[in-house]
């Protein structure tokens, strides 16, 4: 036997005993398998080193040595496959086992979120003027003094326009937050010819120190219609509906005389209370009666500050506050728990 094959030989020996050394379970084992190619057969391996001294073998030599290298070869490239394979899908099978999930436990519970409740109270009041023909309008949060004062007939010297009322910019006193929803009204009939039949629900902000009562950012809702021969029936009428729907019941309404800049007359409505239907009871201070919003005739002095003309066309307007309706509606007795975020109330809806 030649030199050379029995280096080849002692070759497969070394290199078929480190290929079973490599462990199944050793976290490193295909590493080490490359590392084993890499120093047998790989192109800087024992083996090329080996096959560099053919050329100096005797012809008689050379094609049984060569064709033991080929076979030694082979023989390692499917030691190294086999155990490359087995390593791998142990692998395999160990990460599925570390991933298996036990398909019967039961289940994480995801907590679902709940509509705030002033949210609802917007819906509810939307659907219920949808179903007499009002659409929804919005505007913008940040105002001019025209939009919110101005246009609604608000003389320059009116209390409302103080700084201890209404928040104003650092741009000036011709930017404000707006203190009504009033100012999409306005921009609506700017824009639009009537007949027109809108509601403007949305934030407002007022400059008021927080108590229960009070907060410096609510939620108005205000409604329009504009129309030729509006009566102040219609706007009993339409209000009287609107109560009834929101209740559930067929309540009384009554209106009391009042002021405001943009409406001529103006009033106050109650409602007799929904909670003992006009008895008396602890939410109505046993008065069997609840105020629950400002409306009025449209002034024709604002409507024509937009370019509709009073002698053609008329309208009713009318304003409520949001958090004293839903603190009235779901018993609660202080307007801070809207903005607080406590979620043991906010569950509760
Ligand atoms: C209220 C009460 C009465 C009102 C008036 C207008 C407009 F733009 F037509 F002049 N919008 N909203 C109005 C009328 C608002 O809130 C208590």
């Amino acid at each position: 036997m030649h030199e050379l094959e029995k280096q080849i030989s002692d070759l497969e020996g070394r290199a078929l005993r480190a290929i079973e050394a490599v462990a199944l379970t050793d976290p490193e084992g295909l590493e080490k398998v490359e590392a084993t190619r890499l120093a047998f057969i790989g192109q800087k391996g024992e083996l090329t080193t080996i096959l560099r001294a053919l050329n100096s073998l005797d012809k008689t030599d050379r094609p049984r040595v060569g064709q033991l290298a080929n076979i030694v070869k082979q023989k390692v490239e499917g030691a190294l496959k086999e155990k490359h394979t087995a390593l791998y899908e142990q692998g395999l099978s160990s990460r599925l086992a570390g991933d298996a999930i036990d398909v019967t436990l039961p289940g994480s519970r995801i907590a679902s979120g709940h509509i705030h409740p002033l949210t609802q109270l917007i819906e509810e009041i939307n659907t219920i003027f949808f179903s007499m023909g009002f659409s929804v309008a919005e505007g913008p949060e940040v105002e001019t003094d025209y939009y919110n004062f101005d246009a609604l007939n608000t003389p320059a010297n009116h209390p409302a326009r103080d700084e201890q009322d209404t928040f104003y910019t650092n741009i000036g006193q011709s930017v404000l937050l707006r203190s009504q929803t009033s100012n999409v009204q306005i921009r609506v009939m700017e824009k639009h010819k009537p007949p027109l039949r809108i509601i403007s629900p949305g934030r407002v902000y007022r400059n008021e120190e927080i108590n229960a009562r009070k907060y410096p950012l609510f939620h108005q809702v205000e409604g329009l219609l504009i129309d030729r021969d509006v009566t102040f029936g219609q706007l009993k009428g339409t209000l009287e509906a609107f109560i009834r729907a929101l209740f559930k019941k067929p309540l009384q309404i009554r209106f009391r005389p009042d002021f405001f800049p943009f409406t001529e007359p103006s009033a106050e409505l109650d409602s007799q209370c929904p909670f003992c239907s006009g008895k008396g009871c602890r939410t109505c201070g046993n008065r069997g009666w609840l105020e629950l919003l400002g409306c009025g005739m449209v002034d024709p002095n604002v409507l024509k500050g937009v370019g509709i003309d009073p002698e053609e066309f008329s309208g009713f307007a009318f304003g409520m506050g949001l958090e004293r309706l839903a603190m009235l509606k779901y018993d609660i007795n202080d307007i801070r728990h809207f903005y607080t975020n406590d979620l043991r109330f906010l569950e509760q809806f």
